[in-house]
C-alpha cells in the first residue's frame, strides 16, 4: 500500500476529491498553508493499493493546473538590516506537490 500525499491548489481541490472519489479512492482533506506565499493551498492524503497508485497519480496530472501568481518579496536594503523593502515577484504555482510512502501498516479500529 502507498500513501500519496499531494498538495494541491485550492481551486482545484474539490474537483480533483470529487474525481477521486468516483474512481473509488479513499481521501482525507487538510487546509494546509504554503511556506513561501504564506496563502492557502490543501493537501489530500490518498491511502491506495499498490496496483492502483499510478492510475490515482493519472487523475491527480490530469486535474491540477499550473498558475502563475505575484508574490511580495522582501528584500534587505543594504546597510541596514531593520529596514526592508518589498517587490513583486511572479512565480508559477505547481499543479501539484506529490510524496508517495510505503506504508508499513494500515488498520482501522
Ligand atoms: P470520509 O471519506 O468522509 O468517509 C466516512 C465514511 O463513509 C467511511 O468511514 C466509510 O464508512 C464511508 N464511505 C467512504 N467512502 C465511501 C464510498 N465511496 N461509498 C460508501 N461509503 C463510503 P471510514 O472508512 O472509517 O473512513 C473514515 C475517514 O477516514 C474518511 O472520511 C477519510 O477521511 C479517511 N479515510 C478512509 N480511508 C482512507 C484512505 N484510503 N485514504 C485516505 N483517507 C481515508
Ligand atoms: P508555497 O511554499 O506557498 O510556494 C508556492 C510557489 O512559490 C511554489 O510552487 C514555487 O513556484 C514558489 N516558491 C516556493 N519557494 C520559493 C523560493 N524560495 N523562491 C522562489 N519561489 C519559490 P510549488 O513549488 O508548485 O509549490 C506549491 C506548494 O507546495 C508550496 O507552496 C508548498 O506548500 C508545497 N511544497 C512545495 N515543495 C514542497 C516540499 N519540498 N515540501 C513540502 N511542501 C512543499
Amino acid at each position: 500500500m502507498k500513501l500519496i500525499i499531494a498538495i494541491v491548489q485550492d481551486d482545484d481541490a474539490g474537483r480533483l476529491i470529487s474525481e477521486l472519489m468516483t474512481q473509488g479512492y479513499g481521501v482525507t482533506k487538510l487546509a494546509t498553508t504554503g511556506g513561501f506565499l504564506r496563502a492557502g493551498n490543501t493537501t489530500l492524503l490518498v491511502g491506495v493499493d499498490d496496483e492502483r497508485y499510478e492510475s490515482c497519480l493519472s487523475i491527480i496530472e490530469k486535474v491540477c493546473k499550473s498558475r502563475k501568481q505575484m508574490a511580495s518579496s522582501p528584500v534587505s536594503m543594504s546597510g541596514n538590516a531593520a529596514m526592508y523593502n518589498t517587490f513583486p515577484i511572479e512565480v508559477t504555482v505547481g499543479g501539484a506537490t506529490i510524496f508517495v510512502l510505503s506504508v508499513d501498516k494500515f488498520v482501522k479500529y
